[in-house]
């Protein structure tokens, strides 16, 4: 390791926070699926920023709608309008389908301006009584980092000392549509759940989960709102994970490759009436709806979907699960995954998944491990079969390596 990087990971250390084990490697540059470290090695990112580079690194069409914007106009505040807003709602809207748009910077932003929108609509629309709103989130949710999200988390790790947290939240088993129907009372606003359990390892509901899940609330009167932040924009092979089950949720929340890793940019979209509540002075945040932020995400949509992305994130996904599965290795548990959202858990006995990770990174892949026993892979969605193939090589030799 070169005396500049030892220096790096000094200054580091000296001055950051500790809210992080980052996986041994400084990267300096990042081009499609690869980044490289500072001493030129190269390695096929499979874990593109948790998703928000699902376009690939650096993509230049990204790029240059992002260098013209910052020499036109990065922020007005929504003091006033801009040139861009519309036309991102106007695109955002037609992509998803959707009927209203509300602009926010971060994922978990996004999921506490939906945690607000739906209670105002409990109680403006719904005729819940104030302040009593209920809100139904599942066991092993992970849906962002701010004092109101984790105070629905289930995982020490996120929510230890941090208190006291917000009332209001009924927290049931991921995928039991039966505990759905019990959990929900007449106060109930909304269900908050991700379609796939990202952090909590990639976790695929059973089939005809969340076809359930829509009826009851249909029937209950309860908004359905899906984070879609990880899953959303094309990483599990379609452009929403939910066109998988077949349903449309009441609110979609989006994030992370919103801006093709450029930009913090999130939204929160709604199929009705549920931001409609939303009146002037009631909800805002200074960079929301920026022109910056409005012309990134517009590239970035836009080369998602006119570059193929979604396609292939199908057919490489389907490549990738199948060749995860073809590993012949002791200690591998479950393979699973969808598009390209998979997961590798391993057997405990096999150890740590961060040492998988350690050995993957010397054999030229970046890959992340979570909850002690799982490797994520998430490459960008502009992947190739052969970069595919070679990936899986690496797998396979890690995998059938014993750390025992
Ligand atoms: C970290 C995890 C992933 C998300 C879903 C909302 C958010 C996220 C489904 C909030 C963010 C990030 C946060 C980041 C690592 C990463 C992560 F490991 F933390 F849990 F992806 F699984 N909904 N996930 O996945 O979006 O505010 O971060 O923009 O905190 O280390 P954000």
């Amino acid at each position: 390791m070169s005396a500049s990087v030892i220096d790096l990971l000094a200054t580091e250390a000296r001055f950051g926070a500790n809210n992080y084990a980052p996986i041994g490697v400084v990267l300096s540059r990042g081009e499609g699926v690869w980044v490289w470290d500072t001493e030129g090695n190269r390695y096929l990112d499979c874990l593109s920023a948790y998703s928000a580079v699902s376009q690939g690194h650096c993509h230049p069409k990204i790029l240059a709608a992002m260098v013209e914007q910052a020499h036109r106009l990065t922020l007005t505040s929504r003091a006033f309008h801009n040139d861009q807003l519309a036309l991102f709602y106007e695109e955002i809207a037609a992509l998803t389908g959707s009927h209203k748009v509300l602009p926010m910077n971060s994922g978990a932003e996004a999921v506490e301006s939906a945690i607000k929108s739906v209670r105002k609509w409990g109680y403006e629309v719904k005729g819940v009584p104030d302040g009593e709103a209920e809100i139904i989130v599942c066991a092993d949710n992970f849906h962002g980092r701010t004092l109101g999200v984790v105070g629905f988390s289930t995982d020490a790790e996120t929510r230890g000392h941090f208190g006291p947290f917000a009332p209001g939240f009924k927290i049931i088993p991921f995928g039991d549509a039966t505990a759905l129907e019990q959990a929900i009372t007449p106060n109930t606003v909304a269900f908050l759940v991700e379609p796939i359990q990202g952090e909590a390892g990639v976790i695929i509901p059973p089939a005809g989960y969340f076809t359930e899940v829509r009826e009851l609330c249909t029937a209950n009167n309860v908004m359905l709102v899906l984070d879609e932040i990880q899953t959303g924009l094309g990483r599990t092979g379609k452009l929403l994970a939910e066109q998988h089950e077949g349903i449309e949720a009441d609110v979609t929340l989006l994030g992370k490759a919103l801006s093709g890793g450029f930009y913090p940019v999130s939204a929160v979209l709604s199929n009705n009436d549920v931001l409609g509540t939303l009146r002037p002075g009631q909800h805002g945040s200074t960079f929301g709806g920026n022109p910056l932020a409005c012309a990134v995400a517009r590239a970035a949509m836009r080369v998602l979907v006119e570059e193929g992305m979604i396609e292939n994130a199908a057919t490489q996904g389907a490549r990738f699960l199948q060749g995860l599965k073809d590993i012949r290795a002791n200690t591998i548990r479950e393979v699973r995954g969808r598009g390209l959202m998979l997961a590798v858990e391993l057997h405990p006995e096999a150890g740590r998944a961060r040492r998988y990770c350690e050995a993957l990174q010397g054999k030229g892949i970046l890959a992340k491990d979570t909850h002690e026993h799982t490797i994520r892979i998430a490459p960008p969605l502009v992947i190739t079969s052969d970069q595919v193939d070679w990936a899986l090589e690496q797998f396979a030799t890690v995998l059938t390596q014993d750390f025992s």
